[in-house]
């Protein structure tokens, strides 16, 4: 039996409530693996990080391992195999993004250095917010784990734009193929319409509105998150959770031939115009080996060249503003 160690940062908040229970089922990693789960959390959840404990072990799952609780990060983080970055503060009332980049920055620098302590073969996945920058900073003080092993989570957004695809088109979601979320996650994301296809076809064969979806479609897409706050009152948190599932297995699994999936990894400098140096989202495939690849050859239009443009210079401007915050990024 394979035995896997996963550290969740943020345990006890709404994602780490609906993703735990996923991570200790066996759906993720099989059921030839078992899960030692590490939950971190600060020391003032760290009591109702310890009820979600007891839930687990009620659960009586099967390839459940062990559950612990942590308010140090170096301890949490030894020798993980994953480590789900998802702790950080909401954004409040009257907050910037530059206030809410500023504010939880300092998180992922102590979280980052606390990395070193994790399994060679760590995989870090970043969904606390700003995801992209948060990530950036992580890495930039890990300086013993490859670059590649950092990702941010944009597969929240790939699913809605694919949701609100299949309602458009009242097709199943498995019919939906080839979309991609790019750049920022935040309003400034692209998912890529034109490189989408529906059984096959592309969406501009099927659609005949270009105007739909460079307004409608995209705007709704990077607004979802917004629009689920205004609506349930509280901000996305089992559909996060499931795009980190989704996330984890993507990474995990060779991507079917011809497929690609959404997550924001280190711009090697040389595709799309993106600079190196920044965690862009990109449509990525995963190997047999293991490794993921940036899908590099694809032919962008104009249009999409200069939205990919606009989110990678707000990129540019989160890290002018963490720039006090980074370690080591080359
Ligand atoms: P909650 O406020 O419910 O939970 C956050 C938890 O993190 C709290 O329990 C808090 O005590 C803990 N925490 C804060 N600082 C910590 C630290 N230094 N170490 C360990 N734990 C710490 O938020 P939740 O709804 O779970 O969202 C978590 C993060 O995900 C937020 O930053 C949110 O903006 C972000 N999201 C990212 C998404 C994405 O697609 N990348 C989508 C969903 C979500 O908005």
């Amino acid at each position: 039996m394979k035995k896997i160690c996963i550290a969740v940062t943020g345990a006890a908040g709404q994602i780490g409530y609906s993703l735990l229970f996923r991570l200790a089922s066996g759906e993720v990693f099989g059921k030839n693996t078992d899960i030692c789960l590490r939950l971190l959390e600060v020391p003032a959840a760290l009591r109702s990080a310890e009820g979600v404990a007891m839930e687990l072990d009620d659960c009586a799952f099967s390839n459940l391992d062990s559950v612990n609780c942590y308010d140090d990060p170096k301890v949490a983080f030894c020798d993980a195999n994953w480590v789900l970055m998802i702790g950080a503060s909401p954004r409040k009332a009257g907050m910037e993004r530059g206030d809410l980049i500023l504010a939880n920055g300092p998180i992922f620098k102590t979280q980052g250095s606390a990395l070193n302590q994790a399994a060679d073969d760590v995989r870090v996945v970043v969904v606390g917010n700003p995801c992209n920058t948060n990530a950036l900073i992580a890495a930039s003080h890990a300086p013993e784990i490859p670059k590649s092993q950092f990702s941010a989570m944009t597969a929240l957004d790939e699913g809605r734009a694919k949701a609100l695809l299949a309602k458009k088109l009242s097709c199943t979601i498995k019919d939906i193929t080839n979309m991609s979320v790019w750049g920022n996650h935040s309003t400034t994301m692209y998912p890529n319409f034109e490189l989408t296809k529906v059984k096959g076809r592309y969406l501009s064969e099927l659609i005949d509105e270009p105007h739909w979806f460079k307004t409608e479609f995209l705007s709704k897409v990077q607004k979802r998150g917004a629009e689920i706050i205004n609506v349930r009152g509280k901000s996305s948190a089992a559909s996060a959770a499931s795009a980190c599932i989704d996330h984890i297995k993507n990474l995990n699994t060779p991507t079917p031939t011809g497929e690609w999936f959404s997550a924001a990894v280190m711009s090697p400098g040389d595709l799309y115009g993106v600079p190196k140096g920044l965690m862009y989202s990109f449509p990525l495939r995963t190997l047999k080996s293991g490794k993921y690849e940036i899908v590099g050859d694809l032919s962008l239009s104009d249009f999409t060249k200069d939205k990919l443009q606009i989110s990678w210079q707000e990129l540019e401007k989160e890290k002018a503003i963490i720039s006090d915050l980074l370690g080591t990024i080359e």
